[in-house]
C-alpha cells in the first residue's frame, strides 16, 4: 500500500515535470523575473506596485521546484567525476549561486540571520542574486537549447505551470502563517522585506551610505544652499535663512533591509521652488550632495518632499545628513540625498544618477 502510494506520487511528479528544455528555459525566465522585480522593489512602494513584491517571493519559491526538476535530471553529470567536462565547474558554481540566493532569501524571511560586519544580511541575498544572473547567462551559453514546439502541450503545460505557481503562492502564505505562529524575528517585515528600527531621533537608526559616500562634516556657518537651473530667480540660502516650519511623519526604508518611522522637520521643497519661480517647462528637481551624490524627482512629487534639518526633535547629526537632507515619501532610502547643497530645477530627468550613486565617494 505504502509502495503503491509512493509510486502514485512519483507518477504525479513525473506528470508535472515539464520537458528538460522547458525546465531550463523556465529557470532562466524565473531568475530574470525575480531579478527584475527585485531591482524594481528598490525604487519604492506605491499601492499599485504591491503585486511586484508578492511576485518576487512567489517566483523565488517556484524556482525551488524548477531547480529540483533540473538537478534530479543532471545529478549524474555532477556527482560522477568521470563525467566532468570543462563546463561542469561553471554548472556547479551556478547551482551554488542559486542555492545561496534562495537560502539567504529564506533565512531573511524568517529573520534568522547573522550580524555581519560592514554589510547587512539582505545585501548578501542581493549580491548572490546578481552573481547568479551573471553565472547563469554564462552557463546558458554552454548548454542552452531553446524549447521546441513538441515541448508544449496546451493542456498539460498550462496545468504544470499553474500547479507550480499556485504551490509557490500557497507556500508563501504558509510561511507567513508559520512566521506569525512562531513569532519569528522575521515576522515584522514590511512589504519590502525590511525590518523595523524602533525609537526616535538620530540614535535610533543607522547612518547608512549606499556605497562609499563619507564626507567631512559640513561647516554650518559657511554652508549655502543654492536653488538654481530652469528658474527665473535662483537663490542662495544660508542655514539660518532656512525656516524649518514643516513637520511630518515619514517612513525611511533602506534597501539593505531596515526601516524606521521618524518625525522629520524642515522646509518643504515646494516652498523653496516658489522662491525661484520655475520655468513652465521644468519637469524634474535634482538634489545634489556635497559629495556629488544626487537624485531627481518629478517636479510635482518634489514639491511635497521635505529638506529636513531635524529628526525626532533633534538637529540632524552629521551621519544623517546635516545640515540638510532630502525626505522623499514613498521612495527607498538611497534616494533620500544627504548633505544637500544644491537643488537643480531641470527640464528633463537624469539617467546618469544611477551610476553616480554607485561611484560617488570613490576618489
Ligand atoms: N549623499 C548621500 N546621501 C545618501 C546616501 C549616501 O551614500 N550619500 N545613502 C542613502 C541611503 S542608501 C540611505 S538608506 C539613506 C540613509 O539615511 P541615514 O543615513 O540617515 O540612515 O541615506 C541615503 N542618502
Ligand atoms: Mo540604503
Amino acid at each position: 500500500m505504502a509502495r503503491g502510494g509512493s509510486t502514485a506520487v512519483r507518477r504525479a511528479i513525473r506528470w508535472l515535470r515539464p520537458p528538460p528544455r522547458l525546465v531550463d528555459w523556465s529557470i532562466f525566465t524565473a531568475v530574470m523575473l525575480a531579478t527584475a522585480s527585485g531591482v524594481f522593489s528598490f525604487l519604492g512602494v506605491r499601492p499599485a506596485w504591491v503585486p511586484v513584491f508578492w511576485f518576487h517571493r512567489v517566483v523565488g519559491l517556484t524556482l525551488i521546484v524548477l531547480l529540483a526538476f533540473k538537478l534530479s535530471r543532471v545529478r549524474y553529470r555532477l556527482t560522477r567525476t568521470s563525467q566532468w567536462q570543462a563546463s561542469t565547474a561553471l554548472s556547479i558554481a551556478t547551482a551554488l549561486a542559486a542555492f545561496g540566493t534562495i537560502g539567504t532569501g529564506i533565512m531573511w524571511v524568517f529573520g534568522y540571520v547573522p550580524e555581519l560586519p560592514l554589510i547587512q544580511f539582505l545585501t548578501v541575498h542581493v549580491a548572490f542574486g546578481l552573481v547568479l544572473v551573471v553565472l547563469m547567462v554564462a552557463h546558458q551559453r554552454t548548454r542552452f537549447r531553446a524549447p521546441r514546439r513538441v515541448d508544449f502541450d496546451r493542456r498539460r503545460t498550462t496545468m504544470q505551470y499553474s500547479v507550480m505557481l499556485v504551490a509557490g503562492a500557497v507556500t508563501y502564505r504558509l510561511q507567513e502563517t508559520v512566521n506569525t505562529a512562531l513569532n519569528t524575528p522575521g515576522e515584522d517585515r514590511r512589504l519590502t522585506g525590511s525590518r523595523e528600527k524602533k525609537g526616535s531621533g538620530n540614535g535610533s537608526f543607522p547612518p547608512t551610505a549606499w556605497v562609499a559616500d563619507d564626507p567631512d562634516p559640513v561647516d554650518q556657518s559657511a554652508y549655502r544652499l543654492s536653488v538654481q537651473g530652469a528658474v527665473d530667480s535662483p537663490v542662495e540660502l544660508a542655514y539660518d535663512d532656512i525656516d524649518p516650519d514643516t513637520s511630518t511623519e515619514v517612513l525611511l526604508d533602506c534597501t539593505s533591509g531596515w526601516y524606521t518611522e521618524q518625525e522629520w522637520r524642515g522646509i518643504e521643497v515646494g516652498e523653496l521652488l516658489d522662491l525661484t519661480d520655475p520655468d513652465g517647462d521644468a519637469t524634474h528637481v535634482r538634489f545634489v550632495s556635497v559629495t556629488g551624490y544626487r537624485w531627481s524627482l518629478p517636479i510635482e512629487e518634489a514639491r511635497d518632499a521635505l529638506l529636513a534639518t531635524h529628526v525626532g526633535g533633534e538637529r540632524l547629526s552629521h551621519g544623517h545628513g546635516a545640515p540638510l537632507r532630502l525626505v522623499a515619501p514613498g521612495r527607498r532610502g538611497f534616494q533620500w540625498v544627504k548633505w544637500v547643497e544644491r537643488v537643480d530645477v531641470r527640464t528633463r530627468g537624469d539617467p546618469a544618477q544611477w551610476l553616480v550613486t554607485l561611484i560617488s565617494g570613490f576618489d
